[in-house]
This record gives structure tokens, sequence and C-alpha cells, in this order.
């Protein structure tokens, strides 16, 4: 059986675990948090070369990287699909993923440690992520309508992108800029109330809720946050 690695709170982690969900696929968590080295779990740096969350253990040894780790998935797991049959759309699929996962993600990245300590940022990054950010809104209206699934009439790792993702970025943005920079993407709203709907994606969100604490508690002792 797939052991996965990581934490619930982390929305890295929750990519291959939502895919596991979404593909019934029997699976075993294995906890480990962030900042690995000499005074925490150097051993994880044997699953994961740079200490991050996710990383599974299969039979034939360790994967990390969650792109990585779908692939794997997908390949081993094939039904239900989360990728199209046709080669075009299955790559327009991982192109809005990748953009997902480029433009918006890292953009907002950079603000998560203030939103979890209650720090302000720094105005340069602050002012990087509205300039980006209201750049890559403009064009991801262009990728999807957001009309049923992010990407044609089936669920696929594009909608595991959107959703774990792009709710990420409303908050930092509300947060920090007083405004939901995706509030003006046609369809997101609507698409992200059903994406919420969905069995596996409110396990998701029960399971990062009730990680939250032990997270935090993680990086006090860690990092004195
Ligand atoms: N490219 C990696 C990114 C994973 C990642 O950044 N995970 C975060 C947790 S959400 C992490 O491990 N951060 C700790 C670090 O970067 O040292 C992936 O797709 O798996």
């Amino acid at each position: 059986m797939i052991k996965l690695h990581g934490f619930s709170a982390s929305n890295y982690y929750n990519v291959p675990k939502l895919a596991l969900l979404e593909k019934g696929i029997a699976f075993e968590e294995v906890l480990s948090y962030t900042g690995v080295g000499p005074k925490y779990k150097p051993e994880y740096l044997d699953k994961s070369p740079l200490g991050k969350v996710p990383a599974i253990e299969t039979a034939e040894g360790y994967l990390s990287e969650s792109r990585a780790i779908l692939d794997y998935i997908e390949r081993v797991h094939p039904t239900p699909p989360l990728l199209p049959d046709s080669p075009f759309d299955a790559a327009k699929v991982q192109e809005l993923a990748q953009f997902i996962e480029l433009y918006f993600e890292l953009a907002a990245r950079r603000m998560i440690p203030n939103l979890l300590s209650g720090t302000e940022p720094n105005p340069a990054v602050l002012q990087e992520f509205e300039t980006n950010i209201s750049k890559a809104t403009v064009a991801l209206a262009k990728l999807s309508t957001f009309e049923s699934f992010a990407y044609g009439e089936q669920f696929t790792l594009a909608d595991i992108a959107a959703i774990l993702n792009l709710p990420i970025v409303r908050s930092v943005g509300k947060r920090f800029l007083n405004e939901d920079p995706l509030s003006k993407v046609p369809g997101l709203d609507g698409y992200c109330a059903r994406m919420e709907e969905r069995p596996h994606v409110k396990t998701i969100r029960a399971d990062a809720a009730a990680d939250q604490a032990g997270f935090m508690a993680h990086l006090k002792e860690l990092y004195g946050i």
C-alpha cells in the first residue's frame, strides 16, 4: 500500500491525497512536518531530498515532487482517470494545473509565513504579488471558463490544482491587499462552491483543519514562531 508522507495542512500534500481519494486507492498517511534537519526527522531527507512535503513510499522506493507523484499514481491506477484520453486534452489539463501552480500558488506562497505568523509582508514582495496576480488572473480566464470543471467535462488534475491552490491566493489577497484578486474571474465563485461540495474535498478540508493546531505547535517548537 502507498504510504503518503507529510501533513494535512499542506496544500502540496493534499495534491496526491485528493488524487488517491478520488481514485478510491487505499493509502496510509505518515505524519511529517516541514523543517527536517538535525533537529527534526533527518531520515526524511531520504524520502524527499530537499525535505519537502509530500513524498510517497512505494514498493519500489520513495518519490517526491507532487507532479511526479501524480504521474506515478495515474500510471499505476489509471481508473478512474484524472486526465482525459485525448493527448491534446490531457496536455491542456497539465497546462492549466502547471499555470495555477507557477503563477498563482508560488506567487502567494512567499506570503504564507506572514499569514501563519500574523506579520506584515515585505512591501516589495506584496507589490510583486499584486502585479503578477493581476496579469495571471486575466490569463486564467483564457484557459478556463470554470463552467463545469476546470477543463472539459470530467474531474481532472486541473481541478485538484485549482481547488487546492486558488483559495490560498484569495486568502492572501484578502488579508494583505484587502481584496480578493480572483473575484473577477468569470465562473470561479460558482466553480469553487461546487468543488467544495465534493465529498473528498470536504475530507481534505476537515483533515487540514484538524491538523492546523499540530502544525502550528510544530512551527513553534522548531522555529519559535
Ligand atoms: N515542488 C514541490 C513543492 C512542495 C512544497 O513546497 N511543500 C511545502 C509544504 S506545503 C514544503 O515542504 N515546504 C518546506 C520547504 O520548502 O522546505 C512539490 O510539488 O511537491
